[in-house]
């Protein structure tokens, strides 16, 4: 498919550098600000975008902004996004051709951000878009709002035996190695949430592999905590990103927070 070019304020390729550091912003009446990282998301993006801002709209028109993080994806995802520009005035896109990591690629969007709240979610349809607008709504009482499969109503849908297992493993070691963070919410490794600028501005975040929330819960100034459920689906279009090497990085990274938590995190 051909996508038309886009204009330019819709694409860049300025990522912020340096460290992942969360600046606190000037009032400017953007409320949400939700990243989209993506690579090779190319048969997901346009409906997953469209299906986004018909979720927000109704709640937040001319209140939020949708930042696609695209580590320049091969099957250009990052002109396909842009090319929606006309039709959705609140998409930015990044083409990040300096750096490649998933949970960088989301504290980097935060950092080009405008809103008061920062979100994300996956662009293959594995969270639902619909649980946007409720998540933004426990936002008026929270710290951070989480999407999750394991609350009530919530579940695994038609996920694998094995990734199930995955899961269930992953959460068992979290709970051994930071049981506080991980005993604050039934989704402590959800990759769809939203945060208060407040409550991580001016933390240096130090994230690796794909589970940006255990960072947020550590290091974050995170009181109260609301969620919302969802039933989790398998992957339709396009290919799993997700690869051996990503548990490795998930056991670094709890270690990595065991250490900071010790250190006299507000969550430890
Ligand atoms: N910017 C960026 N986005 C990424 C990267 N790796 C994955 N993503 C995106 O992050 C989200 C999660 O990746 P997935 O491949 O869906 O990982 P997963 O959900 O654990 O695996 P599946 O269940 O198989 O989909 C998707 O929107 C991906 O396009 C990366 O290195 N950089
Ligand atoms: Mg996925």
């Amino acid at each position: 498919m051909q996508a038309t070019l886009p204009t330019r304020q819709t694409i860049t390729s300025d990522a912020p550098a340096g460290p992942l550091i969360v600046p606190a912003s000037s009032p400017n009446g953007i409320r949400l600000s939700l990243i989209v990282p993506t690579l090779n998301e190319g048969q997901n993006i346009a409906a997953f975008l469209r299906a986004v801002r018909d979720q927000l709209d109704p709640v937040a028109r001319g209140r939020y902004e949708i930042i696609v993080m695209d580590d320049d994806s091969r099957d250009r995802t990052w002109e396909i996004a842009a090319a929606l520009a006309s039709e959705i005035p609140a998409l930015k896109v990044v083409r990040r051709r300096t750096e490649k990591a998933l949970s960088a690629a989301v504290i980097r969007g935060w950092q080009a951000a405008a809103g008061e709240i920062l979100g994300t979610i996956n662009a293959d349809f594995q969270h639902p878009p619909a649980v946007l607008p409720a998540l933004l709504e426990h936002m008026e009482q929270a710290d951070l709002a989480i999407a999750s499969r394991f609350a009530e109503g919530g579940g695994l849908g038609d996920w694998a035996a094995h990734r199930r297992l995955n899961s269930r493993v992953a959460h068992t070691l979290g709970r051994a190695l930071l049981p506080r963070a991980f005993r604050r919410t039934s989704d402590p490794l959800s990759g769809c949430y939203m945060v208060r600028r407040d409550a991580i501005a001016g933390i240096e975040l130090h994230p690796l592999g794909f589970k940006t929330l255990m960072e947020i819960l550590v290091r974050g100034r995170i009181r109260t905590i609301r969620e919302s459920s969802y039933e989790m689906r398998a992957r339709k279009l396009g290919r799993s990103k997700l690869r051996a090497r990503h548990w490795f990085d998930f056991f670094f990274h709890l270690l990595r927070l065991r250490r900071a938590a010790g250190a006299g995190s507000p969550v430890q």
